[in-house]
């Protein structure tokens, strides 16, 4: 006897209604703040787990069912084998190796381009239609691996590259001026991590330019203190990881963020690792680096045409010229 008796006049399920499925490879820290950010903000009717070890996934997946009662309803799987992930609509990848001391940078991304050899591959078979969201390190490398592994068009495949260097820049901008941080625009742009570009002429608070107004107020800025907030954006991952071990809480908010943007069709602007050739001056190769770009449901949508300095955008060109220097040295 069924628990429930179904209603005679039922509807069958309408069949316009969308079953989003988010897969997520790599169970560690990043790839489970993602998780649980996701679940939380009611993302995905399916969320699909893959990791290498069984063990600890079983255990990630048994304990974010057990929320099940406090969360809305999200079929959750969990399995090394990649056709768990079959028909997503996005897959995001935070696998990867970790360095081992006296490990060069290069033979450290050699083996996570071994690594996604394993794992694109079969997410773009299983996923023929899915968009690629790379969070690994180095972001804007292995973008490009993934996108050279997947046979993807580009538009399909994003890193989420300053995605997170530009929230901490707008978290210290706001803390600076005390003001809310999501009233305050502020890209970082370029590569993620060291090299990255801050974009300080376009920022605003509240629709206010913040540069020029402080000019045109004759109000003194100290241009130091614009330079510590940005060694600060750069500094903030190393403080984390050096504290407590590993970053996890910010990025899985980002990359939710991100995930929300695409799932949603938001066509929100946000700084992503997208393939960058031919704008800003960018050229010479096929480069992914974070630029402000347009998200929706088909991927990226395109690129604004925000005003940099020739500074800013010699900037960029060396963070490009740089990367491109290292994918020339990769067997992919
Ligand atoms: P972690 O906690 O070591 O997790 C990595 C996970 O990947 C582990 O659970 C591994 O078992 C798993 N893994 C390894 N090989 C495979 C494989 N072949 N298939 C499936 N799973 C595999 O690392 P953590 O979660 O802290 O970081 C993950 C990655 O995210 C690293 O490359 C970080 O550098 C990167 N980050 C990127 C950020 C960004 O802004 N782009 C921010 C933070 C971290």
């Amino acid at each position: 006897q069924a628990f429930f008796k179904p209603i005679h006049s039922a509807a069958p399920p309408s069949p316009t209604k969308r079953h989003t499925k988010i897969s997520v490879i790599g169970a560690g820290n990043v790839g489970m703040a993602i998780a649980q950010t996701i679940l939380t903000q009611d993302l995905a009717d399916e969320l699909a787990l893959v990791d290498a070890k069984p063990d600890k996934l079983r255990g990630e997946m048994l304990d974010l069912q057990h929320a099940a009662a406090f969360l809305p309803r999200t079929k959750i799987l969990a399995s090394v084998d990649y056709e768990i992930t079959v028909g997503s609509d996005l897959c995001i990848v935070t696998a990867g190796a970790r360095q081992i001391p006296g490990e060069s940078r290069l033979n450290l991304i050699q083996r996570n381009v071994s690594l996604f050899q394993n794992i694109i591959p079969p997410l773009a078979r299983y996923s023929p239609e899915s968009i690629l969201l790379i969070v690994s390190n180095p972001v804007d490398v292995l973008t490009y691996v993934a996108w050279k592994l997947s046979g993807f068009p580009s538009n399909r495949v994003i890193g989420s590259g300053t995605n997170l260097d530009s929230s901490r820049f707008r978290f210290l901008i706001a803390d600076h001026l005390d003001v809310n941080a999501q009233d305050v625009q502020a890209y970082i742009v370029g590569e993620h991590g060291d090299s990255s570009v801050a974009l300080w002429s376009s920022i605003s608070v509240g629709g206010v330019p913040v540069l020029s107004f402080l000019e045109k107020q004759q109000i003194p800025y100290e241009k130091e203190t614009l330079v510590n907030i940005h060694k600060a954006v750069i500094g903030g991952a190393y403080e984390v990881i050096s504290l407590k071990g590993y970053t996890s809480w910010a990025i899985g908010y980002s990359v939710a963020n991100l995930a929300r943007s695409i799932l949603r069709d938001q066509r929100k602007i946000h700084p992503i690792s997208v393939l960058a050739k031919g704008f800003y001056g960018v050229e010479g190769g096929d480069v992914f680096l974070s630029l402000p770009a347009q998200l929706g449901r088909g991927g990226v949508l395109g690129v604004t045409n925000v005003h940099l300095t020739d500074e800013e955008a010699q900037q960029l060109r060396d963070s490009a010229k740089t990367i491109l220097e290292v994918q020339n040295q990769l067997n992919i």
